[in-house]
């Protein structure tokens, strides 16, 4: 057997470990770029922020310069600060030559003001959507969801996070000086052409999974090394990647304990090892560190037996989600600042209580399999809810507010996908049955859906009412979500 062969075979057997030899730990070090915070200026009582998407080049790889997009810089964005009870106002000023939305991630914002595929801002055109903040503190972003073309601009840069903040920051004892203590983890894979640009689709199985990149970016850092200066670091661990779910953890197996969930804190600490967040979850963690002694944060495979791992006939072409490699270094300064100890009551969550949903949806999420994947083949998109695919004309759901419905969420394709609804935060009531695991007990506005899974969560559906403009459901594997596992529903 030929050396290459033999490696081929290898990496077959292992599961795809040897698959990507970029993914091998590198030499050179780069300090985790921190993006701006920005707090926004007071205009006429409201707090406005200036938001310019526009294109640029990104230097990543030392000589190279990389065609990107970025939102008031090259790649990416600033990080919003919203405080709770502010009345915003976000200028959106289209730079690009080509049209874009900004979608806010998570919050909860009238139909017109969420950014979606009927939001679109045309090429100089601009958009200024104001509304009041009304939610808890938590972790959350914007990116672009233009129709059909949301992977590949969120690909090429156009994202970044939103730190929301509520009468709780001030009171607990979590690490929260921005850039020091208090870090964001925007976490994403690319892949790149010998040129330095981006590689974005280049076959059918890119659609089928997802785009996998073989280089790791935190923060538009490529090679990233963090320096902590405190005995603990809050980070807000953002998976901004288009397909591929991490599994955090740490070279070390040190535990850390997580705080929040993708829409806030959660109501106690929870002591873990490792933690799982598919394409736009979100957790907050605190790690705690000691002088001089560095570790790395790490992606692990899946574990073994997940029920979120790709199965079937598909099982053999995706493994992305099984491959260990680093993701960042963390080099602890000589002399550490003392932190005080996390609290050990975060927040309250009131939960919604099933008996008084009105409704229960179901939805079945399903992709097509074999050739002619993808958009251009095929005209419609081979990705479906209810064996239907994304279609503007169509508003899926009427929904009467201020009422509570339960949607029951059933995957019935061979691997993951993560569910997420815009309008409000949701409560998952149970996966398979069973009630949720501690880290889905929180408040959450994506949740990963396991082949043959079912999942149910509850949802409070208020303030805002509006016939006309439709909030979106779909998969957050923007491959999937572009090509049609997307539906809307109104708020009346
Ligand atoms: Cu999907």
């Amino acid at each position: 057997m030929s050396r290459r062969n033999f490696l081929k075979n290898l990496s077959l057997s292992t599961g795809g470990l040897l698959l990507s030899p970029a993914m091998r730990a590198a030499q050179a070090r780069n300090p985790l770029q921190i993006p701006d915070r920005y707090d926004g200026t007071m205009v006429d009582s409201r707090v406005t922020y200036s938001l310019r998407p526009q294109e640029g080049l990104t230097e990543f790889i030392p000589g190279l310069k990389t065609p990107t997009l970025g939102i008031n810089r090259s790649y990416l964005g600033p990080t919003l600060v919203l405080k709770r009870g502010d009345d915003v106002e976000l200028n959106v000023q289209n730079a690009l030559p080509e049209k874009t939305t900004l979608h806010w991630h998570g919050l909860h914002v009238p139909a017109k003001a969420d950014g979606g595929p009927a939001q679109i801002i045309p090429p100089g055109g601009s958009w200024s959507p104001r509304f009041r903040i009304d939610q808890a503190a938590g972790t959350f972003w914007y990116h672009s969801h233009l129709l059909h073309k949301t992977g590949e601009q969120v690909y090429h840069g156009l994202a970044g996070m939103i730190i929301l903040e509520d009468e709780s920051t001030d009171r607990h004892s979590l690490p929260r000086d921005y850039g020091v203590d208090d870090i964001p983890l925007i976490v994403q894979d690319r892949r790149f052409n010998s040129d330095g640009s981006f590689d974005y689709i280049r076959s059918h199985r890119d659609v089928m999974t997802g785009l996998f990149g073989d280089r790791i970016l935190v923060n538009g850092t490529l090679d990233a090394v963090f320096r902590p200066k405190t005995t603990r670091v809050r980070f807000r661990l953002l998976n901004a990647a288009n397909a591929r779910t991490f599994t955090f953890a740490f070279d070390d197996g040190r535990t850390f304990s997580q705080v929040a969930t993708d829409g806030g804190l959660i109501e106690k600490p929870i002591a873990c090892k490792s933690l799982i967040l598919a394409p736009s979850e979100r957790a907050e963690i605190v790690v705690e560190f000691n002088a001089k002694e560095p570790c790395t944060l790490i992606n692990l495979p899946l574990p073994a037996g997940s029920q979120f791992a790709t199965r079937g006939m598909m099982a053999r072409m995706h493994s992305g989600n099984d491959e260990r490699f680093d993701l960042l270094r963390i080099e602890p300064a000589a002399t550490l600042q003392h932190s005080p100890e996390i609290p050990t009551v975060l927040a309250k969550i009131p939960r919604l209580n099933p008996s008084d949903a009105v409704t229960t949806r179901k939805l079945t999420l399903s992709m097509a399999m074999g050739m002619g994947l993808g958009r251009a083949g095929s005209g419609g998109g081979n990705f479906f809810i209810n064996g239907q695919a994304m279609d503007m004309e169509v508003v899926n759901y009427r929904v009467r507010k201020d009422t509570v419905e339960i949607w029951e969420i059933t995957n019935d394709s061979m691997m993951m996908h993560p569910f997420h609804i815009h309008h409000s935060q949701f409560q998952i009531l149970d996966r398979n049955g069973k009630p949720p695991k501690a880290d889905e007990k929180g408040l959450k506005d994506t949740v990963k859906i396991g082949p043959g899974e079912t999942v149910r969560f509850i949802m409070r559906f208020e303030t805002y009412a509006d016939p006309n403009t439709a909030y979106m459901y779909h998969c957050h594997i923007l491959e999937h979500e572009d090509n049609g596992m997307m539906g809307q529903f109104t708020v009346e």
